[in-house]
């Protein structure tokens, strides 16, 4: 179900591109950031090492206009590909509204992109959500390439019931990655009117989400935006805050401390956040600190409320170590949540006395 906000009036949709390491989701991102007029599109934010592209998450907001005085936003996120990045995974689909599913046509990934349909499966159970009833539209990717699997076989494997649209794709050329969104853009529509009664401008969302049916322009388009599609948001908001936080682990209080984050411009007039943490946990002291960039801001619900939250996200320069997120409501309090993926499992630091929904 779409994010409505009645007091801002405003509905958020959003799309996760799901699917194995490399098969092909930043690329799709990359295309049609390329063609969206730039009027309505935000910043592509790849959370991306040089080393590994694959590793974090990308980000794509889209203003697709005002539908019956909501103010209507799509945002497309991917998710990463590594097996252990399932807590991120998890972490980007909740609350979605849509999955594209990006198949690696290869045979030699074939059973890696079972696999992770079968990791969507199971994720989304886990959220609650089943997979006969969020909108998923399949795209079997890199159809370009020599050792590809069948069509017939994709399908026997991914669609047996033939239930859900699939769309084959070259997106590194552009081809067939505006139709898969298309599709997924009508879908997520139609559950819009089912659920709420607002009916959208399926032509102007389309409009500003696909822009212009230039195809010539796609591949053009794309490699434009690779670099660019790297940067986290250079600028953000100022942040100064300490505070004591528990330690939660798979929801399970294990330790206590002291958060503190603290915002400067660095000498190319980017906003750096440094984050520092110093808990007991299980008995142990640990301390780190992260250097974060701000990445945007969410609605995210702490207990009943609904609050916005600015988010900030590793800077990324580092490839080694796993990301956090760090969530910081947009109150005079500033009070601080942070989330990563740790080896067993996800790890939450929560100001005490405070519950937050992702
Ligand atoms: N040959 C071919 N390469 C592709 C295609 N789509 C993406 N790629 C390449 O596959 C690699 C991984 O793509 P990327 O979008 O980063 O994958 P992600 O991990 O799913 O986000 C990149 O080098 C892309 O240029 C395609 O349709 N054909
Ligand atoms: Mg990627």
């Amino acid at each position: 179900m779409p994010n409505i906000n009645q007091a801002f009036r405003e509905i958020v949709c959003k799309i996760v591109y799901y699917g194995p390491g490399s098969g092909g989701k930043t690329t799709n991102l990359q295309v049609v950031h390329g063609h969206i007029p730039s009027d309505y599109r935000g910043d592509l934010v790849s959370l991306a090492t040089e080393q590994d592209r694959t590793l974090f998450f990308d980000f794509l907001p889209v203003d697709v206009g005002e539908v019956k005085g909501y103010k209507t936003k799509f945002q497309l996120y991917t998710v990463p590909g590594q097996v252990y990045y399932n807590a991120t995974r998890k972490l980007v689909l909740r609350n979605v509204d849509g999955v594209v599913f990006v198949a690696d046509s290869q045979e030699t990934r074939y059973q890696d992109s079972i696999d992770s349909f079968r990791n969507l499966a199971d994720n989304l159970r886990e959220l609650g959500l089943d997979m006969d009833e969020v909108p998923i539209v399949l795209q079997y990717n890199k159809r370009d390439l020599p050792d590809s699997v069948s069509i017939e076989k994709l399908e026997a494997t991914f669609n047996p019931h033939g239930r859900l649209k699939s769309f084959e794709a070259v997106a590194v050329d552009g081809d067939g990655v505006r139709d898969t969104l298309r599709e997924m853009c009508a879908l997520v529509l139609k559950r819009l009117k089912e659920q709420t009664h607002i009916e959208s401008d399926e032509e102007m969302v389309e409009s500003r989400l696909l822009g212009s049916g230039d195809q010539g322009q796609t591949s053009e388009a794309s490699s434009e935006t690779k670099d660019e599609s790297r940067r986290p948001l250079r600028v953000g908001p100022p942040i100064e805050m300490q505070q004591t936080s528990k330690v939660y682990w798979r929801g399970m209080g294990v330790g206590t401390g002291i958060i503190t984050i603290s915002s400067m411009q660095n000498e190319r007039g980017e906003t750096e956040y440094t984050l520092s943490s110093n808990h007991r946990i299980l008995g142990f002291n640990r301390h780190f600190v992260r250097t974060l960039r701000f990445v945007g801001e969410e609605r995210l619900k702490v207990g009943v409320v609904e609050v916005d939250h600015y988010v900030l996200q590793d800077s990324g320069s580092d490839d080694n170590h796993i990301p956090i997120s760090a969530y910081i409501e947009k109150t005079p309090a500033q009070r601080a949540y942070l989330a990563y993926a740790g080896m067993l499992g996800e790890i939450r630091f929560a100001p005490e006395g405070g519950e937050l929904v992702i």
